[in-house]
């Protein structure tokens, strides 16, 4: 029997902060239904879906901060989106900020199975930015001043007839990411991301933000033998360009489907999961060729720590 998923990168355009969250979830509904059109079985939404990306602004008022945290998953404007995709037999995969009943803030992912119910939680681990408002950017990007980095570590689930794991946005750059998930089997990795394409400490990376973003994509899915689905929230958001692209990658590492405006638009490919083992068994056979023994500064080690210097 073969494993072929069908699935649908379902990429927003810019969500402004005066868009309420019922509005955001009428266009992902309208994704939902492309999606459908289309035979998916699993749709993928961005990191952070709901609103705007407010890390880019700088708040003191914690009331304000938690306007943009979910409470409840699903709440009162994200109910129609499970409802229809359990209606129509669709999973999904949603980023949202969520603050848990005990007042933890995550930027938080879900995997729901096509019978609605939440299957997979994973909690962003790699919080880019800084903390502390910083005037001369042209825009903030807070995301370690709102959240706390996720405790959890990189899960897969067994969902969809398959092994699937998630990351968010600033994970996907990091191998370890899709390493410590490729050494559970992992099939498939899904990933939201916000991708502000000007990057205030070094501007000179500007001009390399798309390629830089399949590459790390790219490279993950073909080291680990795994299909990737990156999905964006892309377009000019409130005055700030961020990177579209939602790419669909196969576990040769090649670009299956890809998104190719600013805006809301669906990729979709049904992406075998035994093409997995093509990689999995031969050329990235951990079992066989990989050295733990040999990687241990991987663990051991946070930050760089070159030799010392040698004396003249
Ligand atoms: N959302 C997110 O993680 N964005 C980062 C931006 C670069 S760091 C300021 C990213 O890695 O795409």
């Amino acid at each position: 029997m073969t494993r072929v998923l069908t699935v649908g990168a379902a990429q927003l355009g810019p969500v402004e902060r005066s868009e309420p969250r019922t509005h955001v979830v009428e266009r992902m509904l309208a994704l939902l239904h492309r999606a459908k059109d289309q035979r998916s079985e699993l749709v993928v939404f961005p990191e952070l879906a709901l609103t705007t990306f407010f890390p880019r602004w700088y708040m003191e008022d914690p009331t304000e901060v938690d306007s943009f945290f979910e409470r409840e998953m699903p709440g009162p404007s994200t109910r129609p989106l499970f409802e229809e995709a359990r209606k129509l037999g669709i999973g999904f995969c949603l980023g949202y900020a969520e603050l848990t009943p005990d007042g933890h803030h995550y930027n938080t992912q879900i995997l729901v199975e096509r019978d609605g119910a939440i299957a997979g939680k994973y909690r962003k681990v790699h919080l880019p930015g800084h903390e502390e408002h910083e005037p001369w950017r042209r825009f903030q990007h807070l995301e370690r001043r709102y959240f706390e980095p996720g405790p959890d570590g990189f899960p897969v689930w067994r969902a969809f007839n398959g092994i699937v794991g998630m990351a968010i946005c600033n994970d996907r750059r990091w191998p370890e990411t899709y390493r410590v998930l490729g050494l559970q089997g992992v099939e498939m990795i899904l990933i939201g991301y916000n991708t502000p394409i000007h990057y205030a400490p070094d501007p000179s990376q500007d001009v390399l933000a798309a390629f830089h973003n399949h590459l790390v994509m790219q490279a993950g899915a073909y080291q680990n033998g795994t299909w990737v689905v990156g999905v964006a929230k892309g377009g000019n958001e409130e005055g700030v360009d961020s990177l579209a692209q939602s790419a669909i990658i196969a576990p040769s590492g090649v670009i299956a489907a890809q998104c190719h405006t600013n805006g809301d638009e669906l990729a979709v490919a049904a992406c075998d999961l035994d093409l997995c083992k093509n990689y999995k068994e031969t050329l990235f056979n951990f079992d066989r060729y990989r050295r733990p023994d040999q990687y241990k500064l991987i663990t051991e080690r946070r930050g760089a720590v070159p030799p010392p210097e040698e004396r003249s």
